[in-house]
């Protein structure tokens, strides 16, 4: 189980990167961003959903991390 909380985390921090990094890349310019919404537009072909289902991307990992958490260390809370 605790493997389970590692990979969650993992995956976490993995999602965040990918957004971040594609801010990064439009604000610094390495990207093209011809509709200024801060995702390269070569990645909005294939992986707009991604982008466009942010909010309940996170929303559903931040569940699922609380639940996790909360099985794992039932006392931290
Ligand atoms: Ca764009």
């Amino acid at each position: 189980m605790n493997n389970f909380l590692i990979t969650i985390i993992f995956i976490v921090a993995l999602v965040s990167g990918v957004y971040f990094y594609a801010g990064y890349l439009t604000r610094t310019g390495k990207a093209e961003d011809a509709d200024g919404n801060f995702i390269p537009d070569s990645w909005e072909e294939n992986f707009g959903w991604f982008f466009s289902s942010k909010g309940l991307i996170m929303f559903a990992l931040g569940l699922i991390l609380g639940y996790v958490l909360g099985v794992q260390f039932p006392d931290i809370f």
